[in-house]
């Protein structure tokens, strides 16, 4: 199938890359697990949770967000920006629940020096006191910014590249590739690590992914962590009717992604509601070693924490730089033990699972 779809790539690099991801799929396999190894411990997953601290009503316009403005049938309650207190309630549960990293996203166009931001600096001090790695995701940042966030605590800032220059305009006009490029520059200046990844799943093509993935890799030095998202479609947004990812093709997105950055956290994001067992524990083989724990993203559902333990736990595998919670041991925030699936081959828990899963057996 890989070797049919036309490609129109022209040079060494990105003909390269593409003769990676077209590999026959054992090889591939093969060559992103050794990769894996060399540079990490490939039974261990960084445990991040997300927090929405201001959401909706952005005036970006991204074709996938139900957060933007632009979009205000998909059925998303705006709130306003969070109290510090409010953010540090969420953080220690996030630390009890066994979070080493604390990543904090705000639905903003771009930051503004004000009492805004001076709040959110305040809640990074606190995270960062309580002993959590902290990210903040809030948009376009200028330099003096950074280093304010940097100071206040701040340790990587996120920040999607999304998918490829060609098609970019075509998913989101109100700023252009190079506005993001500059973001990433400006905070690895200020001496932030850079977490930047994409959305598979948008409508692109093979050569898309490609591009995205060759320009992750162009960054220098690469990102220290990359986000692969598989596009949660939302009712309300332009994407909301998109044809699912092929699963065996995400995962050479992840192995592909896991072989020209060796050392990077690749990390499989959003969309593992909609994931298997099988197709979760193939990511963490091709070189995924970081998820998003707890049953929100920032606004769409992710597998409740009780199920992640149980999914690491059936794999052999544990939480990096830490063990199991003991709050685990009661499988979360209800108290209740994690509850397997006994469906033929699931194992999932589902006893946290809201309206918003839709698990097909
Ligand atoms: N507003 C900031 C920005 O765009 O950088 C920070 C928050 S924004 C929601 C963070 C990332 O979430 C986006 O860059 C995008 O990659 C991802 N995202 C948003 N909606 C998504 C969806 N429906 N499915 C998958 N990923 C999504
Ligand atoms: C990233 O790449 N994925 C996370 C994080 N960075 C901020 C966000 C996923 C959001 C999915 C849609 C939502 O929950 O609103
Ligand atoms: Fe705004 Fe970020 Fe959503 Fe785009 S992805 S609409 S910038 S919150």
């Amino acid at each position: 199938m890989n070797s049919t779809t036309t490609s129109t790539l022209a040079t060494p690099d990105l003909l390269a890359i593409r003769a990676l991801y077209d590999l026959p799929f054992p090889e591939l396999m093969f060559r992103a697990m050794q990769v894996h190894r060399e540079h990490h411990d490939a039974d261990a997953v960084q445990l991040c949770t997300l927090q929405s601290i201001k959401t909706g009503r952005c005036q970006e316009d991204c074709k996938y967000c139900p957060q933007s403005a632009h979009h205000p049938d998909a059925a998303l309650m705006p709130e306003p920006l969070m109290a510090t207190e409010q953010v540090l309630v969420a953080a220690r549960a996030a630390k009890a629940g066994g979070a080493s990293r604390f990543c904090m996203g705000a639905a903003w166009r771009e930051v503004r020096d004000g009492a805004q931001f001076d709040s959110v600096l305040n809640t990074v001090r606190g995270v960062a006191d309580l002993g959590l790695e902290v990210c903040c995701t809030l948009g376009m940042v200028q330099e003096h910014q950074a280093v304010r966030l940097k100071e206040a605590g701040c340790k990587v800032y996120n920040h999607n590249l999304d998918t490829s220059r060609e098609f970019y305009p075509e998913i989101i006009t109100t700023r252009t590739y190079d506005d993001r490029l500059t973001t990433l520059e400006t905070v690895r200046r200020a001496g932030l690590e850079v977490c930047s990844g994409g959305i598979i799943g948008l409508g692109e093509s093979l050569d898309d992914r490609i591009k995205l993935l060759h320009e992750l890799a162009s960054l220098s030095p690469h990102p220290d962590s990359v986000p692969i998202n598989s596009l949660v479609p939302v009712e309300g947004t332009p994407m909301a009717e998109n044809d699912p990812v092929d699963p065996i093709e995400f995962v050479r997105v992840i192995a592909v992604a896991r072989i020209l950055m060796p050392k990077t956290m690749v990390r499989l994001s959003a969309g593992r509601t909609e994931m298997s067992a099988e197709l979760q524990a193939m990511c963490f083989m091709a070189g995924a070693n970081s998820i998003f724990l707890g049953e929100k993203l920032l606004t769409t559902p992710n597998p409740g924490r009780g199920e992640d333990f149980t999914l690491l736990r059936r794999l052999g595998m544990h939480p990096l730089g830490g063990e199991f919670p003991v709050a685990d041991e009661r499988a979360g925030e209800d108290g209740t033990w994690a509850k397997p699936c006994t469906s033929q081959g699931c194992g999932h828990d589902h006893s946290h699972e809201g309206a918003g899963h839709h698990h097909h057996h």
